[in-house]
């Protein structure tokens, strides 16, 4: 696994790892960036990606680790990060196969070989609450371009680790493990889709997925499947740990939209963590320019 040190962070590497972003933006906030990309410290407290509104401050990384929807340790969000503590994550395997060329295991040094990217996206849990949250990682492109997808492969289903023995809440019936999730292969090959290894530099703890987990910044929190050890890519659309669970209140594509409300939420507005006012959801989270060709045709009316 490619170990993050903090020196890894300079601003010189927030500034270049945001640049990335600024095609399409204006002046205005590539300005914004500068200024936030040269103050200095790092961790940087304040700063605003440009793929985020420049309003939007990083959520601390205290809170991020505090405040975890994992369910195999616990329903309780303030529960699963000391539930979590000592989960083993070293050794680690990701199995890659299914309708792939050239299947493969990646060990932790193998998943280590990607280059790693910074990236500070929005993430929006379907329960109303959301966070700033830099990432470390590598596009999941760059994974499975080397299995190499034949022909029939339309979609990308992933697994969560079973392992009842260490996560308590795998011994609950009520669910049926492990967590799976899914992508349609174009999404999983979006540049914004990434599997992310660390978050504000450090590697990941338990409670966040360590030591490796998916994110898909336009759709909601639930797509983001924690500590990975299967990702198998297939002809048809996988079911997912939530659409099992309760198909009539969680669909495939799970793409952020405040005008479709969850059965049990309104999607209008959601509370973001550290914040005392609500704030309005936004189509696809804000990542309508990048992401909204992937769904021409399909109603975005509909709850899916
Ligand atoms: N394996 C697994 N992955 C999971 C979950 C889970 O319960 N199990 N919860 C999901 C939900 S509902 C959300 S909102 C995010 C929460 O990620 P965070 O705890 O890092 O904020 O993880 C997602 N990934
Ligand atoms: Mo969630």
């Amino acid at each position: 696994m490619h170990k993050i040190d903090p020196s890894e962070i300079t601003p010189e590497h927030v500034y270049l790892s945001r640049r990335k972003f600024l095609k399409g933006m204006g002046a205005l906030a590539a300005g914004a960036v500068l200024l936030s990309a040269c103050d200095g410290e790092a961790p940087p407290s304040t700063p605003a990606s440009v793929m985020a509104p420049p309003t939007d401050e990083l959520t601390p990384y205290e809170s991020i680790n505090a405040y975890n929807n994992y369910y195999e340790f616990s329903l309780g969000k303030e529960a699963v990060a000391r539930l979590s503590q000592g989960f083993k994550t070293d050794p680690w395997t990701v199995e890659v196969e299914g309708l792939v060329a050239k299947p493969k295991t990646f060990d932790l040094d193998a998943l280590g070989q990607f280059a790693a990217t910074e990236r500070i996206y929005r993430m929006r849990c379907v329960e109303a609450w959301s966070m700033v949250i830099p990432w470390f990682g590598f596009p999941l492109a760059a994974l499975l371009k080397e299995v190499e997808p034949t022909s029939e492969a339309q979609y990308v289903r992933f697994e969560t680790v079973y392992a009842p023995e260490q996560m308590p809440g795998q011994e609950s019936t009520r669910f049926s493990w492990p967590y799976i999730e899914g992508l349609r292969l174009d999404e999983a090959m979006h540049d914004l889709t990434i599997l992310a290894t660390g978050i504000y530099g450090k590697p990941l703890l338990p409670q966040t997925g360590a030591p490796i987990r998916l994110v898909v910044p336009w759709k909601y929190g639930f797509k983001g499947i924690k500590s990975i050890v299967k990702i198998d890519l297939v002809a048809d659309m996988p079911t997912s740990f939530w659409m099992a669970q309760a198909p009539n209140e969680y669909g495939f594509f799970a793409n952020v939209n405040p005008n479709v409300p969850h059965p049990r939420w309104s999607q209008s507005s959601e509370r973001r963590i550290g914040e005392n006012s609500r704030r309005r959801t936004l189509l696809f989270n804000g990542y309508e320019a990048e992401v909204a060709q992937l769904y021409e045709g399909m109603d975005l009316t509909k709850w899916f």
